[in-house]
């Protein structure tokens, strides 16, 4: 067993590139040279252009904007708008699987998989459960879910996950999050021309923005889906392009919104479309995934991740990709033209990602079955269409444990401990690997590439780094598959361990870099750090647990930090989030916010640093504890 490395990872992009130029395909590669370097004003944030009396950029020798808008009123500003932008998305998404929730039903297209944790979520929202049909349940449960988008009053429901201190730190300065589509709306108004402009008031706006994503639309998204697809569990899967199977039919699913892909998984997994893919001259018909809709089906039925966000023109670059999938989020519009250099179909399904040079087949829960059914035959009638002479699947993938939702996690952990038998189930086997120091901590790695950073580069560096000292990943979104392509959720990755991880991860038969799912999936990790701080009688920003997105770019990657500090976490990025023009913005994310939530941000673009300062964090607040 050996780790793949990130230059065999460009070697096979390379070999790529080369089919691409037979064809006339452009690539990011390439539109990255044309777009260096950068607008120095965007990038430090300081143009503003909110108003037609603009664009204004802030120099030396013109400090303000026309209406007077100093640098931090600026930066700050830019810098909600931005988390907004991010809180909408996610949220939005996690409204998409309330909805599908809502149309669940014993003889429709989505049924719920997952009932116990179901009743459990109605318990805990005080909704009656005696007595009452699943499904019943299912709308009632979906319909209150809703009403956390636009309820007049109150703050959102999930917040009673936290532990006490950390509610109280929330409720004290004004964080606790209201409404979701308020938090957003509230944030458009405040960053309005000619409304906020102090860097304060805009921060703790967006930390209030991202906790209404992170504790409310991502969190529902995460559970909603669980209802509906399963809770994932530990199961095998692959990872890297070499999961592409040349005599089959390919069909990618790209996105983030489970109920297409869950769809389309059913569909080709059906022996009618199996037979008719063979009639067809293929021998079978292969799934495989790019970003977060791709963890979503690898989490729960163990289909093979074909690559993370950079590597989606790829998948094209293969030519043996008969249709590529998408829904929302995170696709390139580069892959209309590029389909177009190959036979493969670019297929757009939702209303809210529409694209040009794609097909539209428009995807909703009434027609979900017939829709799937249609796209997964599209692709096997593609299937003749490709040209043989521009067909190379890099023959590189890595075997890959993932599912480790919060609950597999806590009942894996259960294995490597002598607790009494009363404790298992908890996260106390965990909490007693990190106080006996066999853990030292562990950190949440997520987020996307970003071609400012060599690709997968910083997450696999920094991730050998933290495990060959003793501490646990928990991964989601690209920052996953990125492990997952270089090996690392291979259980026997065991072996780039310290010793007290490796122990670990052979009493617990885990690898050390745990999937935890998709950027929705991100509120697990809350979870479980809501629950080893209340099971240690402890505040979150006490736990030896940070977080670090190295390589991050959306602006979703922004309202997650925001709501990773605001839930006490630390985290570290290697790449600016356009602040860096006020001296103001700096130090208050970098250090103000503390103050309201005893977390802050490290912006550090060197990974050896950005390394070095986690370890030194971690074992900082180890000391803090005299553990
Ligand atoms: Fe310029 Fe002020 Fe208008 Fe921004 S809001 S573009 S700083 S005048
Ligand atoms: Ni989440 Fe980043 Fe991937 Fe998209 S899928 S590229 S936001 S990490
Ligand atoms: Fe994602």
């Amino acid at each position: 067993f050996k780790l793949t490395t990130v230059e065999e990872f460009e070697a096979a992009t390379a070999r790529l590139l080369e089919t691409g130029a037979k064809v006339g395909a452009d690539a990011w590669q390439f539109r990255v040279k044309n777009q260096t370097p950068h607008c120095k004003f965007g990038e430090e944030g300081v143009c503003c252009r909110i108003c037609t009396m603009g664009p204004c950029r802030i120099t030396k020798k013109a400090p303000r904007g026309i209406c007077g808008c100093d640098v931090h009123g600026i930066v700050g500003r830019n810098y909600l708008k931005f988390t907004a932008g991010g809180s909408a998305t996610h949220s939005d998404h996690g409204r998409e699987i309330c909805h599908t929730l809502y149309e669940s039903a014993a003889d429709g297209c989505y049924k719920v998989k997952d009932p116990d944790k179901l009743i459990r979520i109605a318990k805990e929202w005080g909704i009656e459960t005696e007595g009452k049909d699943i499904y019943d349940l299912a709308h009632e449960v979906a319909e209150t879910g809703l009403m956390e988008y636009g309820k007049p009053f109150g703050t959102q429901r999930f917040l009673k996950r936290a532990p006490e201190s950390q509610q109280e730190l929330w409720e004290k300065n004004e964080l606790a999050p209201r409404a979701i589509d308020r938090e957003v709306s509230c944030s458009l108004h405040m960053s309005h021309m000619g409304c906020s402009s102090k860097p304060e008031a805009l921060v703790k706006q967006a930390i209030r923005a991202g906790l209404s994503d992170g504790w409310g639309g991502s969190m529902m998204g995460t559970e909603f889906s669980d209802v509906l697809f399963g809770t994932p569990k530990p199961i095998e899967t692959e990872a890297n392009l070499g999961v592409m199977v040349e005599e089959n039919v390919n069909i990618v699913v790209h996105g983030h919104d489970p109920s297409l892909s869950e769809m389309i998984c059913e569909f080709a997994d059906d022996p009618e479309m199996i037979a008719y893919a063979k009639e067809m001259g293929a021998k079978g018909i292969t799934v495989s995934g790019v970003c977060c809709t791709s963890n979503e089906v690898a989490m729960r039925r163990g289909i093979p991740m074909a690559g993370n966000f950079l590597q989606q023109e790829n998948v094209v670059l293969t030519g043996a990709c008969e249709a590529i999938v998408v829904d929302v989020q995170c696709i390139f519009p580069a892959l209309g033209p590029l389909s177009k250099c190959f036979h493969t179909k670019f297929i757009t399904t939702s209303p809210i990602a529409q694209m040009p040079d794609s097909e539209f087949i428009r995807f909703d829960a009434h027609t979900a079955g017939e829709k799937a059914k249609l796209i997964v035959k599209t692709a096997i009638e593609n299937y003749k269409n490709r040209k043989p002479e521009l067909v190379h699947i890099p023959q590189m993938k890595q075997k890959a444990t993932v599912g480790y939702s919060t609950e597999a996690i806590v009942k894996a952990l259960d294995g490597v401990t002598n607790s009494q038998v009363d404790e298992l189930g908890t996260t106390k086997p965990l909490l007693e690997c990190i106080t006996s120091g066999v853990l030292r901590g562990a950190v949440a790695m997520v987020g996307c590439n970003n071609p400012k950073v060599r690709p997968d580069l910083a997450h696999i560096e920094l991730m050998k780094k933290l495990v060959a000292n003793d501490i646990i990943i928990i991964a989601s979104g690209c920052s996953a598959q990125a492990a997952a392509k270089a090996g690392l959720m291979d259980k026997r990755a065991k072996d780039v361990c310290g010793a007290g991880l490796k122990r670990v991860c052979e009493l617990a038969d885990i690898p050390p870099v745990l999937h935890m799912g998709s950027c929705v999936d991100i509120s697990r990790m809350l979870v479980l750090a809501a629950t080893l701080a209340k099971d240690a009688g402890l505040h979150i920003s006490q736990l030896p647990v940070v977080g670090c997105a190295p390589e991050w770019m959306s602006e979703k990657a922004v309202s997650i930090g925001n709501y990773v500090i605001g839930s006490g976490i630390d985290t570290f990025l290697g790449v600016d989030p356009y602040a860096a023009g006020s001296s103001e913005m700096v130090e208050i994310l970098t250090n103000g916010t503390r103050e309201w939530v005893e977390a802050a941000f490290t912006v550090e673009k060197d990974i050896e640093k950005l390394g070095d300062a986690m370890i030194a964090r971690i074992e900082e607040k180890r000391a803090a504890l005299g553990i």
